[in-house]
């Protein structure tokens, strides 16, 4: 049976990063439809039918609809097993499963968008003080990571030799703390782990880092 799998996504998206990631590990063959997140593309009639939440990414496999970038990557991974981005150890899996949500649960959402949007429309709050709200949550969030991630190191990636669903949220959540300014330098375990995964291949489907290209 043919698989048809088209991902809807923003650039600049580290949600819709961390499913093209995890398609790309699986080497799913997949169309990629880039919505324009400033032009408000992702608000519009048609994709909300997709996405009632107006976020992306979304994945249509087959007309199936699926939104969450969690809930689409552990789909993936239950349908296309190989190779696996969870393990079957109970304990194992929740360890990967507790560092991906501290990063696309507890970090990313305080730093979308739509949050910016409020901050600058709703309250008047000027980039700079923004800019001090983002560069906290990172911090707090990176600092738990890297004490996380201290804790387990047994190999090049987050949990082991192979990518977990732990290294497809904390590339693109990288990225996403890079393009905002924030200094990496004092997570050497992020750093290690961040560079080993850019080297291969499927973790270059990250966001844009480039501004000029963003949209
Ligand atoms: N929990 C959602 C988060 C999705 C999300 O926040 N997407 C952002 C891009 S990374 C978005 O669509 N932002 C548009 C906006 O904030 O208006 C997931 O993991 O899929």
């Amino acid at each position: 049976m043919t698989i048809n799998i088209t991902l809807f996504a923003g650039k600049t998206s580290s949600a819709s990063a961390r499913v093209n990631i995890a398609l790309a590990i699986k080497e799913l063959k997949y169309e990629i439809k880039y919505l324009n997140l400033a032009a408000g593309e992702h608000c519009g009639a048609l994709y909300k039918k997709l996405n009632p939440q107006c976020l992306v990414p979304t994945l249509e496999l087959n007309g199936l609809v699926l939104n969450e970038s969690l809930a689409i990557i552990e789909y993936l991974d239950e349908r296309f097993p190989d190779p696996p981005l969870l393990p079957k150890n109970l304990e194992d899996k929740a360890k990967i499963r507790a560092l991906s949500q501290l990063f696309a649960y507890d970090t990313h959402p305080l730093l979308t968008r739509r949050v910016n949007k409020f901050f600058y429309t709703e309250i008047q709050l000027t980039e700079k003080k923004i800019r001090l709200w983002q560069h906290y949550w990172l911090k707090k969030g990176f600092d738990a990571a890297e004490e996380i991630l201290l804790q387990n190191i047994i190999g090049d990636y987050c949990f082991g030799n192979s990518p977990s669903l732990a290294d497809v949220c904390l590339v693109p959540q990288c990225d996403s703390a890079l393009r905002l300014g924030f200094d990496l330098k004092p997570y050497s375990r992020i750093i290690d782990i961040y560079d080993h995964c850019k080297s291969k291949p499927a973790f270059t489907k990250s966001l844009i880092l480039d501004k000029a290209n963003a949209v």
